[in-house]
């Protein structure tokens, strides 16, 4: 995956989620529906691309990577790790959405998956650990936003310091993630339905984001962009 267009946050951190992932994780590939692989749109006239990389490794069931990029202007990266939902893990998920030059939005989280909406003790006691950060331009959450977690890193970095403190954060999520992850043993039966049921909610939130839908159906159409929401990006 080499866009040379992207901006430069969006390739180190792509890089950086890969490095982490063969790091810690026993990958194999996981192979999408063949048409979604490699996809090539048009959107007001100019060429959309969207690569993706997507992996199974336990104990997670899919773990995808895509990047996206429209012409030489905006580019995508779209990340989301989903845990078997045999095991009661959050829900690790970024994206970075921007101009070669500019972010506009960088988010991080571990989102839960318990009825209660917290993340378990371990997770909090690590989080609550990291130094808080200040940005110049925190951004705040849409009404679907409500599945993330209290420790959700949204804002859009003005600074290369920024763009380096949200990477420097995003990798601590995804290095304490990857550690608890690969120790982790299954939920009870009980719970297992929980979890399921958390991560189904998580997904039909996460569809309802009309910035990715808009963006994906001017390209490709409606039907289409519902289908690559529903079977790529956020599938049950
Ligand atoms: C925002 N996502 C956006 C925006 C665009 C996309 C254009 C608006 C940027 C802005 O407001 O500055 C587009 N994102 C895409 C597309 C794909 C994509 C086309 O991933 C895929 C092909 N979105 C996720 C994940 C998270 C996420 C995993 O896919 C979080 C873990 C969050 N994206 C997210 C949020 C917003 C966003 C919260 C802001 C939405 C808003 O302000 O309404």
């Amino acid at each position: 995956m080499a866009f040379q267009h992207h901006h430069p946050l969006m390739q180190t951190w792509a890089a950086q989620i890969t490095a982490l992932w063969s790091e810690y994780l026993d990958l194999t590939v996981y192979d999408l529906p063949a048409e979604f692989g490699h996809v090539e749109g048009r959107l007001e006239g100019e060429a959309l691309i969207i690569e993706n990389v997507c992996y199974q490794a336990p104990p997670f069931r899919k773990l995808h990577l895509e990047l996206a990029q429209m012409g030489t202007g905006l580019g995508i990266l779209h990340c989301v790790m989903f845990p078997d939902p045999r095991y009661d893990l959050p829900l690790f998920g970024t994206d970075l959405v921007g101009g070669p030059s500019q972010i506009s939005a960088a988010i991080v989280d571990l989102s839960p998956v318990k009825t209660d909406g917290s993340l378990s003790t371990s997770y909090q006691d690590y989080l609550d650990s990291l130094a808080p950060l200040n940005f110049t331009a925190p951004r705040a959450l849409p009404a679907w936003g409500n599945i993330f977690s209290e420790y959700c890193l949204f804002v859009r970095p003005q600074t290369l310091q920024e763009e380096t403190q949200f990477l420097e954060r995003g990798l601590s999520y995804l290095r304490w993630h990857c550690q608890q992850a690969i120790a982790s043993q299954p939920a009870s039966p009980s719970q297992q339905a929980k979890i399921l049921a958390a991560q189904q909610r998580y997904c039909e939130h996460q569809q309802r984001n009309d910035k990715t839908r808009r963006i994906l159906a001017k390209a490709f159409g409606e039907d289409w962009a519902d289908r690559y929401m529903t079977t790529v990006l956020f599938d049950v």
